[in-house]
């Protein structure tokens, strides 16, 4: 492993290993006008299997950064031509979250209050030239850790732990972001399952809990290009993007026939079970008024007989 001085500290390479196979592939970016110290943290970033690429000053960073997502980490020297260290932080900043890029801060100058200064704007941690090749790799290393547990905190906060799809939480969020574009037609699915107090009741919770697991499979497979969520007990919400209600009206018609057909197993018992679904429209609106729409819809749908498509 990469820190040899710290050979003897077994748990440190533990958790060295593990996050360089999360950083393997990750994207970082160096900001600095000398190409020797650009050089040097190239090889060293490369030894912790980041994918890298360099900018000679700020402004070409920032445009490397508007046009890739994808980088994960930007160590940024504070004297650059064109444009600062602190002055690209900053504009950073506004398009990327502390959650999805870690900044390390360096510079050479030894005038105090830079480090404070970069972190104020937004910086991570901060790294004095020249620095030891461990402390580098220590730095780098806990930053991309944090943005990792910040990560697996999100995803715990955001899914539905027993079925691994989205939750309320995050549905609700999604949604309102997806209303923000007026020009974009959508469409608002509801989906109940039938009857699902019976199937408790003759198969006990957890059958139902079974049930539940396999229906959200099913849901989830049906629809892989969008989002699904568990919204409720057995109720289950989609959006279908760029899709106007007629169309998702064909398209869950056929889906619930489907659903209906499908051999669910719980407690090695085949079983048949069916779903209701209210459908609308999902744009020009707001989120409250479209829920109410779809769920009208749904309880028609159940009104109706049940195992059917309502628009
Ligand atoms: P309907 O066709 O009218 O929708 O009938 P239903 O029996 O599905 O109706 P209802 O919504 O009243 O019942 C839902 C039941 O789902 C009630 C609740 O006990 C059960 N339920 C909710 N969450 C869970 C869960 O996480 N696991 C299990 N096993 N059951 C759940
Ligand atoms: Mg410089
Ligand atoms: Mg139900
Ligand atoms: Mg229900």
């Amino acid at each position: 492993y990469v820190i040899k001085d710290n050979r003897d500290s077994y748990n440190y390479a533990i958790k060295l290993v593990a996050q360089l196979l999360r950083n393997q592939g990750c994207k970082a970016l160096i900001a600095d006008d000398s190409v020797l110290s650009r050089t040097l943290m190239k090889q060293m970033l490369e030894k912790q299997l980041f994918a890298v690429s360099e900018a000679h000053d700020g402004r070409q960073a920032l445009d490397m950064l508007k046009n890739d997502a994808e980088i994960k980490l930007l160590m940024t020297d504070y004297a650059m031509p064109t444009m600062d260290g602190f002055e690209l932080v900053k504009a950073v900043r506004n398009f990327r979250g502390r959650d999805d890029l870690a900044i390390i801060g360096l510079s050479g100058a030894s005038k105090h209050g830079l480090s404070a200064r970069f972190i104020k704007y937004g910086a991570n941690d901060f790294l004095t030239k020249p620095f030891m090749n461990e402390e580098f790799h220590c730095r780098v290393l806990q930053t991309m850790e944090q943005l990792s547990l910040i990560a697996d905190i999100k995803e715990s906060a955001f899914r539905d732990h027993l079925t691994g799809l989205y939750n309320r939480r995050y549905f609700y969020q999604y949604a309102e972001k997806l209303l923000k574009n007026k020009n974009q037609k959508n469409s608002l699915v509801l989906l109940d399952i039938d009857f699902f107090k019976a199937i408790n009741d003759e198969f006990g919770h957890d059958g139902g809990d079974q049930a539940l697991k396999q229906v959200s499979n099913l849901i989830r497979t049906s629809f892989s290009n969008s989002t699904v969520a568990r919204i409720g007990g057995e109720e289950f919400a989609i959006i279908l993007t760029q899709v106007e209600v007629e169309q998702a009206e064909k398209c869950l018609n056929l889906f619930i026939q489907k659903f209906a057909s499908y051999d669910f197993t719980i407690s090695d018992k085949t079983l048949s079970i069916t779903a209701s679904i209210g459908l609308a429209e999902f744009q020009n609106t707001n989120l409250t008024a479209a829920m109410r729409v779809a769920d009208r819809a749904l309880y028609q749908a159940k009104e109706q007989g049940r195992n059917c498509v309502v628009l």
